[in-house]
């Protein structure tokens, strides 16, 4: 049957693409950066994208895709906050038929055929380069605090079980304390102070989940008379345009890149699924770690 807005005869095609995406929200640079990618590669493909901002909370997640799925949607692509607690909601859009395509964080759920594929990278080893990375740098002893992510999210889970596996085999390497500062510059910021007044003469290295807690502790580190990058070692993950100039500043040691800007794979991916192709189950990003000592060279080059 014709629908409104449609002529007689024009093939379904034509119809705009209406995709859903549900976003954690902004809490750091990375996610401000795959917003955009994702935003503009809709844009510039003339896909009408349905931007939903959880503020980091997952029921608000869960609101967003049954809305989306209430309003018959083309695709789903959710970014997901936490690993669980996904089955009920994912149940009912697979029911409606609707794919969902999982981007930068990965899920455990009991039937994998709850989602089409996830987009994003190797978190566990993203955390054995930044320990490999520090091990060496840190001649295999050192007093580490841990600046961990977002509690219960994939990538905070998995950056510290990959740098601990890489830990394990270095017994001089320890990991003194370990706290959530959930993914954002302001708590980062707020647990290497009370870091800094407990244990000021033990820190000697910060391995940081993400970017945006590194210049955190970094601001903490220069406040409290302390030089990051010098008498504390630092090394986070991401790759922002901050953590570069923070290397370039000789403040952060290095980061291991996370690519954020998966716009272009992620709609390539929902046309293949469309088109019925088979698409694999993780489609990885590739990383690399970039240390200070070529910050000031691949700075310009940088892309977020
Ligand atoms: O590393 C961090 C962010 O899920 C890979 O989330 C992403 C992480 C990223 O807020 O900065």
């Amino acid at each position: 049957p014709q629908q409104a807005g449609e002529t007689a005869g024009a093939p379904a095609a034509a119809k705009k693409l209406v995709i859903g995406f549900s976003q954690v929200g902004a809490e750091s640079a990375w996610r401000t950066a795959e917003t955009k990618s994702i935003r503009g590669e809709a844009e510039k493909r003339g896909i009408d994208l349905k931007f939903a901002d959880a503020q980091g909370k997952q029921a608000n997640q869960i609101n967003a895709l049954s809305s989306f799925i209430a309003q018959k949607v083309d695709a789903i692509v959710l970014a997901p906050v936490v690993e669980t607690g996904w089955e009920n909601v994912l149940m009912q859009a697979k029911e409606a038929n609707i794919p969902v395509i999982l981007v930068d964080r990965g899920i455990k759920v009991s039937d994998e055929s709850l989602y089409t594929t996830l987009i994003a990278s190797d978190f566990v080893e993203e955390g054995r380069m930044a320990a490999e990375w520090l091990a060496k740098k840190m001649n295999g002893k050192a007093n580490i605090y841990e600046l961990q992510g977002t509690t219960g999210a994939a990538p905070a889970i998995d950056r510290k079980k990959g740098f601990e596996e890489v830990l394990a085999k270095n017994p001089g390497m320890t990991i003194v304390k370990s706290q959530s500062a959930d993914f954002t510059r302001a708590k980062g910021k707020e647990v290497m102070e009370a870091f800094i007044k407990s244990d000021r003469e033990k820190i000697q290295a910060v391995y940081a989940h993400n970017d945006d807690m590194a210049l955190g502790a970094i601001q903490a580190l220069e406040e409290a008379g302390m030089n990051p990058g010098k008498d504390v070692i630092l090394i986070s993950v991401d790759g922002v345009k901050g953590a570069f100039e923070a290397m370039v500043a000789g403040k952060l040691n290095a980061t291991v890149e996370c690519n954020p800007l998966m716009g272009p794979t992620v709609f390539d991916t929902i046309a293949k699924i469309r088109a019925g192709e088979k698409v694999p189950k993780f489609i990885q990003s590739k990383d690399q770690l970039f240390e200070q000592s070529t910050a000031a060279q691949v700075i310009s080059t940088r892309e977020y």
